[in-house]
C-alpha cells in the first residue's frame, strides 16, 4: 500500500500525480474566498508556509490564474458530514476543499504533513490528489490536569499536537482528589483552596475565566471541541478539602497529594451536595460551549449502589438541565435508564464488560477507551522511567493493531461512536514528560480512530510515521523513539 507522502492518519483515498509539484517561492499568495469565517484559517495556512520557507505568504481574496497558489474554499460535492476534505496538488498549485471550515483545518493538516524540503533548500509538495474523511466521530484525548498542573502553553502544545493528527475532542479531566483545575463564577473558594499544589507536593494551578476563553479558542481553531469533566461522587477529596459542608462531620478534608485511588466519596443525604451539584455543573455548562459535559463516575469504591444510582442521577440531571448531553466513566453503565444519548466511556479491561454491553444495547453510545491499549500513561515498557503499569505496558504496535468494533465482545458496533486515548499525569511532571509518552502512540491512536480498516498497516505505517520523528525533532518535542517504530 505504501504511497508514502507520510500522511498520518492514512486518508481514505491517496492517489500520486506525475503532474509539477508545488514550490512555495515569492509568489506564493494563500487565495480564499471572501468569507470571514476562512479568513482565520488562511491567516494560519499562510503563516505555516511562510515559517518553513522562510517567506512572507499573503493572503489575496480574487481568484489567482497564476502558479503559487494555495486555493481554500468551500464546496458542496464531498461525503456528508462536517470533516471530509480534499488536497489536490498538481500544476504547481494546492486546492483544498471542504465543506465546513473543520473540513478546512483538517485539508491544511494533511497538507502540512506533506511538504518536504528540497535540495536547494526550498519546500515543496509532490503533485497527489487526497480524498479524506474520518471513520468515527469522536477522536479524542483525555488529559489529566488534575494530579499534575498543565498551564496553558504547555496545554496549548498538547492541543496542537492533536489538531496534527485529527484528533477533534480534547476531554479535560479538571478535578480529583488531589486538586480542583477551574474557576467556577458561583464557587470560588474550590480553587481558593484546593489548587495549590500537583502530586507530590509539586506546584499546581488552575485555569481562571479568561484561561478557559483562551483554550476554548486555542481548540476550536484546530477543529478541536473542548469536553470537561468534573469527577463526581468518587475522586472528589479536592472539594471536601474546600466544603467541610460536604462531609458528614462537617469538617474540611485534609489535603491528599499521594496516588491512591476510590478513598473519597459525596454523600446523597447531605443536601450541600446537592446545591454543589447544580452550582458545578452549571457554572461549567455556562463557560462551555458545545453537546457534553463528562461527569466522571469512576472508582468509587466506598458506596452502595442505591446511593451511586441517585448520585450519578443528580450529577446527570444537572448536565440535561443545561440541556447537554452526559458522558461517564463506565461504571455509570450500572445506572438504570441514563439520559437518552449518553455517552459511556470505556476504560477498565480487567472488569466483567457485561453491565456495559446492557447499556449500549439500551441505547448508550460507547466511547472506547481500552486501558490496555490507550492508556499512554502506561509504560512502553518495563522498566521505562515514566508511567504506570497496571494495565500492561504499551508499546507502539499495541496501541495501534486493535479494532474498536469488536474489542468488547457482543457490543453492538454501531453503538461506538469513537476512540479516546487517555493521559494520567501522577507521575508526568513536566511538557517534556507528556509528549515523551504521546509520541509515538497518539499517531496510532488517531490512525485507529481516523483511517478505514482496509487502510491500516502497521508496517505501513511506521513507514509514513518516520516522516514525524524528524518533524518532532525539528520542532523540539521530546519523544520515545521505540523500537518497533522505524526512526531515522
Ligand atoms: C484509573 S481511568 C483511573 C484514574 C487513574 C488512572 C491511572 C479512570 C476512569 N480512573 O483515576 O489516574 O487509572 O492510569
Amino acid at each position: 500500500m505504501s504511497d508514502v507522502p507520510g500522511v498520518v492518519p492514512a486518508p481514505l483515498l491517496v492517489q500520486p500525480s506525475s503532474q509539477a509539484p508545488f514550490v512555495i517561492t515569492r509568489s506564493t499568495v494563500v487565495v480564499v474566498d471572501a468569507d470571514e469565517d476562512l479568513l482565520p484559517l488562511a491567516v494560519l495556512t499562510a503563516d505555516l508556509l511562510g515559517r518553513v520557507s522562510g517567506r512572507a505568504v499573503e493572503i489575496r481574496h480574487a481568484e489567482l490564474g497564476t502558479p503559487g497558489v494555495v486555493r481554500m474554499r468551500l464546496v458542496e460535492d464531498l461525503p456528508p458530514g462536517t470533516e471530509p476534505y480534499r488536497v489536490v496538488v498538481g500544476d504547481g498549485r494546492v486546492l483544498l476543499e471542504a465543506r465546513t471550515t473543520d473540513g478546512l483545518v483538517h485539508a491544511v493538516v494533511t497538507l502540512r504533513q506533506l511538504l518536504r524540503e528540497r535540495p536547494d533548500g526550498g519546500v515543496q509538495v509532490e503533485a497527489v490528489r487526497i480524498e479524506d474523511a474520518p471513520r468515527y466521530p469522536w477522536r479524542g484525548l483525555s488529559l489529566d490536569v488534575a494530579r499534575h498542573f498543565v498551564g496553558v502553553p504547555d496545554l496549548k502544545v498538547v492541543i496542537g499536537l492533536m489538531g496534527h493528527y485529527k484528533l477533534n475532542v480534547l476531554h479535560l479531566h479538571l478535578t480529583d482528589d488531589q486538586a480542583w483545575r477551574i474557576d467556577l463564577p458561583s464557587r470560588p473558594e474550590l480553587v481558593r483552596r484546593s489548587s495549590g499544589h500537583s502530586v507530590g507536593g509539586d506546584p499546581g494551578g488552575y485555569y481562571s475565566a479568561a484561561d478557559w476563553d483562551e483554550i476554548l479558542a486555542y481548540a476550536r481553531a484546530r477543529a478541536i471541541r473542548v469536553v470537561p469533566e468534573i469527577d463526581v461522587p468518587g475522586h472528589v477529596n479536592a472539594a471536601l478539602h474546600t466544603y467541610g459542608e460536604l462531609s458528614p462531620d462537617g469538617r474540611p478534608a485534609d489535603e491528599y497529594l499521594g496516588i491512591e485511588v476510590g478513598f473519597s466519596r459525596l454523600h446523597d443525604d447531605l443536601p450541600a451536595t446537592h446545591a454543589f451539584l447544580v452550582d458545578v455543573f452549571g457554572d461549567l455548562a455556562d463557560m462551555t460551549p458545545g453537546e457534553y459535559l463528562h461527569i466522571g463516575g469512576d472508582e468509587v469504591l466506598t458506596m452502595a449502589d442505591d446511593e451511586y444510582v441517585r448520585l450519578v442521577r443528580a450529577a446527570s440531571a444537572a448536565v440535561t438541565a443545561h440541556g447537554r448531553r452526559v458522558v461517564g466513566w463506565q461504571e455509570i453503565a450500572s445506572v438504570p435508564d441514563l439520559p437518552a444519548g449518553t455517552v459511556v466511556q470505556y476504560w477498565d479491561t480487567r472488569v466483567d464488560p457485561a453491565p456495559f454491553v446492557a447499556a449500549a444495547e439500551a441505547g448508550a453510545r460507547i466511547l472506547v477507551s481500552p486501558a490496555s491499549k490507550v492508556y499512554l500513561d502506561m509504560k512502553y515498557e518495563p522498566g521505562f522511567p515514566l508511567g504506570q503499569e497496571w494495565a500492561g505496558t504499551i508499546d507502539l504496535r499495541q496501541a495501534y493493531d486493535w479494532e474498536p468494533d469488536t474489542l468488547v465482545a457482543g457490543l453492538p458496533a454501531e453503538a461506538v461512536i469513537g476512540v479516546e486515548a487517555g493521559l494520567w499525569t501522577e507521575t508526568l511532571r513536566t511538557v517534556d514528560d507528556l509528549t515523551t509518552m504521546l509520541l509515538p502512540r497518539l499517531a496510532a491512536v488517531a490512525e485507529v480512530a481516523w483511517s478505514a480498516p482496509a487502510r491500516r498497516d502497521f508496517d505501513d505505517f511506521t513507514q509514513r510515521l518516520r516522516h514525524h520523528g524528524r518533524h518532532w525533532d525539528r520542532i523540539g518535542l521530546a519523544w520515545h523513539r521505540t523500537p518497533d517504530g522505524r526512526w531515522d
